[in-house]
């Protein structure tokens, strides 16, 4: 099954607003296979956002994900890094749809709530980056059958 990595950004933990984002990807019928909070460096967001590094917005987006804990999950299912993508909604909440999680919860595009992979490839790195290999759980639920034809 495909695999996509999803945070919760410090905006996101110090408004209470984990298990609303939780719960879209529960409800949708996702699979958590990995979650902690993590007090994220300077090395790791480097890494994490490498393709932003040179942009003039990089030292706020380190400011803003230094400023406390954020809450690293690991989403399993079919097509999830797309599906996950849908659920979060536009970058910046301003064009992002109601119902989605951004557009929902967020005002600022630099106070967006959440991060998700926006590839297959994306995702394996993140996943790299954010999780070592025993803290993604492999089980099986019993709601498969009712999610997948
Ligand atoms: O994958 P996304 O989070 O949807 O978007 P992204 O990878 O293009 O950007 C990563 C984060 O960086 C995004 O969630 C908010 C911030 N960001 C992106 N573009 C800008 C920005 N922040 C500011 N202030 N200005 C930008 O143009």
């Amino acid at each position: 099954m495909e695999r996509t990595f999803i945070a919760v950004k410090p905006d996101g933990v110090q408004r209470s607003i984990t298990n609303k984002i939780i719960a879209k990807f529960e409800e949708k019928g996702f699979k958590l296979s990995g979650v902690k909070l993590v007090n994220a460096d300077l090395e790791l967001l480097t890494e994490h956002y490498y393709e932003h590094k040179d942009k003039p917005f990089f030292p706020d987006i380190i400011k803003f994900m230094t400023s406390g804990p954020i809450l690293a999950m690991c989403w399993e299912g079919k097509d999830v890094v797309k599906q996950g993508r849908k659920l979060l909604g536009a970058t910046n909440p301003l064009n992002a749809d109601l119902g989605t999680i951004r557009g929902d919860y967020g005002i600022d595009m630099g106070r967006n709530v959440c991060h998700g992979s926006d590839s297959v490839e994306s995702a394996e790195r993140e996943l790299k980056i954010w999780f070592s290999e025993g803290e993604i759980v492999s089980y099986k639920k019993d709601d498969e059958a009712w999610l997948y034809e």
